[in-house]
This record gives structure tokens, C-alpha cells and sequence, in this order.
């Protein structure tokens, strides 16, 4: 934040920016070092919830909410701890733009179908045997998949399954309501039914980089799931040539129509970091929330070191310099607003030049839960 000027302090000053604030009137001498910084200052903290928490956490709530008594899915979200000013919840937002939650469904259970303005993602953690129906097609899920519903489709899940399904949401949510632009419908009755063969899209798209002959004007992300089986060919291809020093082995999910993100609000990617491997930092305008699917290692954020391993959730916030090193083989899988950054044009990235590209780490994240 700028100093702020001397004259702030004068009598005449203080009384006249007191004076005007009763007609709904604001001082921009007061609010200009705060709102108008020379780099982005987010309110949003680097923060860290272990998988172990949210597994225990949905275990109580499974207790609680239970089917007989019905109500809203099942989701526990990620509340950044700067981000709390609206009680008693917070913003529902996990960085200043976006939101994201782990959801848990069990065997025999529906979660009643719905739109909304929002775009969503899902990341699944662990199950199989439950589906998501979005606009009439069942979409299966498994570990490693990521699927996306995109805004204003209908969309509710089902369980066919035998054991506890997990999966991470992710939406859009924090900056849809910041523009006023929110709209939410409840489909009339319960969860739609199926009217395409399950697993549609995945089915047509299978070829990865072809697309359905026909299929050339998309409103719409055409492929609803990306199998991890095709995640994983695509990042084995990338492992025969040399890693990206900032992001190690990483792809893109992208509309194989269009070559843009696969939800126009949200990039995500998944990246390999074999063992050992340390990238540059670097910072960046927007923000990111990632997953860490598979390994262990840190992160070190703003130099506080972020321990992670395998179901743990973290944020980094825009601006901040960060840097991976992990212990292990590991996968990360993340969700960013590059999208909203590059549809203002505000989107720029520093690499960290000293000290070969490593921040010297000042302190250890300590979770509250043990
Ligand atoms: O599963 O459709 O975490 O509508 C938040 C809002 C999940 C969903 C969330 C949603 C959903
Ligand atoms: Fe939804």
C-alpha cells in the first residue's frame, strides 16, 4: 500500500471526509492507497486443507445430512480465511474469483438435477460407479477424470456404485456474484433422466485431438469427460522431452472444438512432477487452486513452505511468487482464472531471476486440524 500523505491528518481533512460520507459520498484521498495498488494485493491467503480433514469432515456430514431428510448436495467448501468480510460464511470463495468444494455422494443416493449461471467443474478423487447427468447424458466418473458442466445446462448425480464417491467442484461462483449476474433453477422433478446413450460425448471425442464430423459450431464444450487414461498418454508423450523449468510435465484441458479452455471462466491443468523435481518460481496475475492427486512434496508460497501429499487441497493467490519441489512421483491438478485475467487483458507473469529461481523459505504453514 502507498504512505499516505500528511495532510490526511488535519483537522479540516478529517472533518470533511467525515462530513461527506452522510450523504453516501466516499473520500478518494482516503480509499486510493488502498483500491489502487501498484501490483495486485489479493485479500486472499496462500492456505492449505489436508485431505484428511475434508475425508473426516464428509464422513460427519454423510452422518448428518442424510438422505431422509433431503435438502442441498453435499458439498464442504474451501472459505479462504481472507476472505470472510459477508457472516457468517465468508465470500464462498476460495481466491477472490473462484470457488471449490469437495462433494461426497454415497451408494444408492441422488442429488436432484438443476442450472444455473455458473460454470462448474468436477475432479474425482475417489469411487467410481456414480454419474452425473448433465442435459440428459449420464457421464460416469472414475479417479483421475475431469468433467466439466457448462453454465445453464441441467445437471444433477446418481450413485449405481457400491463405496463412498469423492470428487472436487470447482465453479465460478465468487465472480458471478460479484457482477450480479446469478441465476439458479431447480429442474421440476428430482433428477432428469437419461436421453442419450451414457457416456455420449466421451464416446464421439475419443480420438483426442479429432472431432466428429458435424461438430464445428459448439456454443458449448462438446466433451463432458476427460478420462485420466488420456490425461496420463498425453503427459507420457511430454516425459520424452525436457520438463517446463516453471511447470514440470503439464497440460491444458481444452474445447477440442474451439482449442480454448474447456470452461470459458476456468483453465485447469494437470501437471507430473517426478521425484525430486523443483520448479522456478515465478508469480502471476491470476490465482490458482490446486489438488494434489498423486505424491507429496511443498510448496513454497511468498516463502512459507506448504507441505502437501496425495487428497490435500492449497491456494495460491495472485501475485505471489511459489515454487513446487516435490518427494515423490506426483500429479497436481489445478483450477485458475486465467480465463477472467486474459478477458480483461490483465494477465502478465514474473519469473523469480534470483537466486536460481528458489525463495528463501522464512516459515512452515501449520494447519489448525491435526
Ligand atoms: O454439484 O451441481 O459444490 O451446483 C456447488 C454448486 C456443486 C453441483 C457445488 C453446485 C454443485
Ligand atoms: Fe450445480
Amino acid at each position: 500500500m502507498a504512505e499516505q500523505a500528511s495532510y490526511l491528518n488535519d483537522k479540516d481533512v478529517k472533518d470533511f471526509t467525515k462530513d461527506i460520507q452522510q450523504f453516501n459520498l466516499g473520500p478518494l484521498w482516503e480509499a486510493i492507497p488502498e483500491v489502487m495498488n501498484k501490483n495486485p494485493e489479493p485479500h486472499a491467503q496462500a492456505y492449505l486443507w489436508s485431505g484428511e480433514l475434508m475425508e473426516k469432515k464428509l464422513m460427519e456430514a454423510a452422518e448428518i445430512f442424510t438422505p431422509e431428510r433431503g435438502g442441498e448436495r453435499r458439498a464442504i467448501y474451501f472459505q479462504n480465511p481472507g476472505l470472510t468480510y459477508r457472516k457468517p460464511w465468508g465470500q464462498v470463495s476460495t481466491t477472490q474469483t473462484l470457488y471449490a468444494a469437495v462433494q461426497l455422494l454415497l451408494p444408492g443416493e441422488e442429488a436432484p438435477s438443476h442450472r444455473h449461471s455458473q460454470s462448474a467443474l468436477r475432479f474425482i478423487t475417489e469411487g467410481e460407479g456414480a454419474y452425473t447427468i448433465v442435459q440428459g447424458e449420464r457421464i460416469f466418473m472414475e479417479e483421475g477424470d475431469f468433467l466439466i458442466t457448462p453454465k445453464n445446462l441441467w445437471h444433477g448425480h446418481g450413485h449405481l456404485g457400491e463405496k463412498p464417491m469423492i470428487w472436487m467442484d470447482a465453479l465460478d461462483i465468487p465472480t458471478i456474484y460479484s457482477i450480479g449476474g446469478t441465476f439458479f433453477e431447480p429442474y421440476e422433478d428430482g433428477l432428469q433422466q437419461p436421453n442419450v446413450p451414457d457416456n455420449f460425448s466421451e464416446k464421439r471425442y475419443r480420438g483426442g485431438m479429432v472431432r466428429p464430423v458435424g461438430d464445428d459450431k459448439f456454443d458449448v464444450a462438446p466433451l463432458a469427460n476427460y478420462k485420466w487414461d488420456r490425461t496420463t498418454a498425453a503427459i507420457e508423450g511430454l516425459m520424452e522431452f525436457d520438463p517446463d523449468p516453471n511447470h514440470g510435465f503439464a497440460i491444458e484441458y481444452i474445447n477440442p472444438s474451439t482449442g480454448k479452455s474447456a470452461n470459458p471462466t476456468m483453465g485447469t491443468r494437470m501437471q507430473y512432477l517426478p521425484d525430486g523435481f523443483h520448479t522456478n518460481a515465478l508469480r502471476h496475475t491470476h490465482s490458482t487452486i490446486y489438488h494434489a492427486f498423486k505424491g507429496s512434496g511443498y510448496t513454497v508460497i511468498n516463502g512459507v513452505r506448504f507441505d502437501w501429499k496425495a487428497g490435500d487441497y492449497f491456494v495460491v493467490p495472485n501475485w505471489a511468487w511459489y515454487e513446487h519441489k516435490t518427494f515423490e512421483d506426483s500429479y497436481l491438478f489445478s483450477v485458475n482464472d486465467i480465463p477472467i485475467m486474459d478477458r480483461f487483458e490483465l494477465e502478465k507473469v514474473e519469473n523469480y531471476e534470483i537466486n536460481h529461481g528458489h525463495q528463501k523459505i522464512t516459515s512452515e504453514f501449520k494447519s489448525v486440524f491435526r
